[in-house]
């Protein structure tokens, strides 16, 4: 048995709805993990609500409710977005669960127990948007002499009792974490920032606060409740069982164990530098990866509620399918790079890949044999050179291609192997032309069918992570044995059992209908 996989996105302040940039997180990740499961590993996934702190306690109070009831309906909003796009979590974890408090208070008694901790007063800004300190050196000054972090968010001068953490003491084992896990801060553009950031030295960390109480207590210390980030980094290993459960550590969240962490590019800081310190201090295995993706931008714009174009994830699935949309944010944007969304790039890219190249191939296929042998499906008379050439490269772009990618965690990539596999069917088929044969050589035309049905199938099996529900239905449709779903089986010798079998092929729908934007917005 390989190694078990954990893979977690950030979790997200519900301050508001999901807004697009979420959708994007929790579907590349949901893609990674899905083929992960298909590579036979014991995945363990969890994504969810981030619900302390400042930003949370905010909001409550201008909309007049109390922050429990706040994160109470919006992290409801999270959870049905995650449903609705067919995110395959594990576990949705909200930071207002006991265990997790248990958990955060535990980590704490451990980082104490190191000498980590003592206690202070912080003088400085802070950011209530970002939930961050930031250092003197680093605010610059706004409009109108306005202090703004390096995120352009205002900051506020903050004067507090407040627990510190030793952070000042972590730069030489951050630094030498780096250079012995190269991997460990991804895109390389990421990690050249923090090993910039953390070569100019670091400052110990406030990770109390005792001007509101809309956290996770501090042990032994009334009156204060932790830094909101201590609390929402430990969530990762409260999935994982920590701290009572020794066997569920050991399988998630253990030394040389495969953990990573999905996260975007604007808390790379929080995930690099904050986080393995405190795990080092707790005597705590370290992830493996973080991977800071980009943002996605409205139309090459930043999405803001000023702008007024923050897009509903939700809207855009209803308006345009979710495999269309999941599809789309996958293959649009190279991971770790910013991207670009509009309603004509998403039904642009619908119509074109998944239409055109992989449901036509699909429909035409299907729909010839469903017709002309009545739904039998087509016998096998010895393959010629040219079905085992396509098969090769079927084979090379399931079995090589998209496992590499996606291991490298680039799923443009593997859906890119992908797209020019569907391709080379298309060619194919028109090449081909069983049509043609059906009058001149019909033994011929039914094993160019059945040649197409077997790469349709793994071309089907492949795209799994991408569009969970078109691929399952169309293998369904196609009576593909749900054991030989995987980049591997996928390659056995199922079809002629299928086709001795008294499976009968049905008509096919189609699977992607082509989308149209309405005339106001072409
Ligand atoms: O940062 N495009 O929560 P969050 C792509 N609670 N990704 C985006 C994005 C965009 N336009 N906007 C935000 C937090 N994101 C913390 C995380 S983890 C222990 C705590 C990403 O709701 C963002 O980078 O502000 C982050 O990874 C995630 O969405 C949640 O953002």
């Amino acid at each position: 048995m390989s190694k078990p996989y954990t893979i977690t996105t950030a979790i997200s302040y519900p301050n508001g709805r999901p807004h697009i940039g979420h959708a994007y997180e929790v579907i590349a990740t949901d893609a990674i993990a899905r083929f992960q499961r298909m590579m036979g590993r014991d995945v363990f996934f969890q994504t969810g609500t981030d619900e302390h702190g400042l930003k949370m306690a905010q909001t409550a109070r201008a909309r007049g409710i109390e922050p429990r009831e706040l994160a109470d309906e919006m992290s409801g909003y999270f959870q049905d977005m995650d449903d609705r796009l067919n995110i395959s979590y594990d576990r949705f974890i909200r930071t207002s669960e006991a265990d997790h408090h248990r958990a955060s208070q535990a980590i704490w008694q451990a980082m104490e127990k190191n000498g980590d901790l003592y206690l202070g007063r912080y003088e400085g800004w802070y950011s209530v948007r970002d939930e961050a300190f930031y250092d003197e050196k680093e605010i610059v000054e706004g409009e109108g002499g306005a202090k703004l972090s390096p995120q352009g968010t205002p900051v506020e001068w903050t004067v507090e009792e407040s627990w510190f953490f030793r952070l000042s003491a972590y730069q030489d084992r951050l630094l030498a974490l780096y250079e012995s896990q190269p991997d460990f801060i991804r895109p390389e553009s990421r990690r050249n920032e923090i090993l910039r950031f953390v070569e100019g030295g670091l400052s110990d960390l406030s990770v109390s606060r005792t001007s509101f109480d809309w956290g996770v207590k501090v042990p032994g210390a009334d009156g204060h409740v932790m830094y909101v980030w201590v609390d929402a980094l430990t969530n990762y290993i409260t999935g994982c069982g920590y701290p009572d459960d020794a066997e569920r550590m050991a399988r998630y969240w253990a030394d040389g164990g495969e953990i990573i962490h999905i996260i975007g590019k604007d808390i790379v800081r929080f995930h690099t530098v904050y986080w393995p310190a405190f795990l080092i201090s707790a005597k705590l295995p370290l992830p493996q990866q973080v991977f800071g993706h980009g943002f996605l931008l409205n139309r090459g714009e930043k999405m803001s509620k000023s702008l007024g174009n923050v897009a509903d994830p939700m809207e855009l699935a209803e308006r345009f399918g979710v495999d269309q949309l999941r599809y789309f944010l996958l293959s649009e944007v190279t991971f770790g790079n910013d991207g670009s969304y509009s309603a004509e790039a998403i039904v642009a890219r619908s119509n074109s890949d998944l239409g055109n190249a992989f449901g036509n191939l699909a429909q035409r296929t299907l729909s010839f044999i469903a017709k002309n042998l009545e739904g039998r499906l087509p016998a096998i008379t010895g393959h010629d050179a040219a079905d085992a050439k396509l098969f090769r490269l079927i084979d090379r772009a399931v079995r090589t291609d998209m496992p590499a990618a996606f291991n490298d965690l680039a799923p443009s990539v593997a859906i890119d192997a992908w797209l020019r596999a569907a391709f080379a069917c298309n060619a194919y088929i028109d090449a081909q032309a069983p049509w043609a044969l059906r009058k001149t050589d019909p033994q011929r035309m039914e094993t160019v069918l059945a040649t197409l049905y077997i790469a349709i199938a793994q071309l089907a099996v492949a795209i799994l992570p991408v569009i969970p529900a078109s691929a399952t239905a169309l293998l369904d449709h196609m009576g593909v044995p749900a054991d030989k779903r995987t980049y591997d089986a996928i390659g056995d010798h199922w079809y002629s059992d299928l086709a001795e079998s008294d499976f009968v092929l049905a008509a096919p729908k189609p699977l992607f209908p082509r989308l149209e934007l309405p005339s106001d917005e072409a």
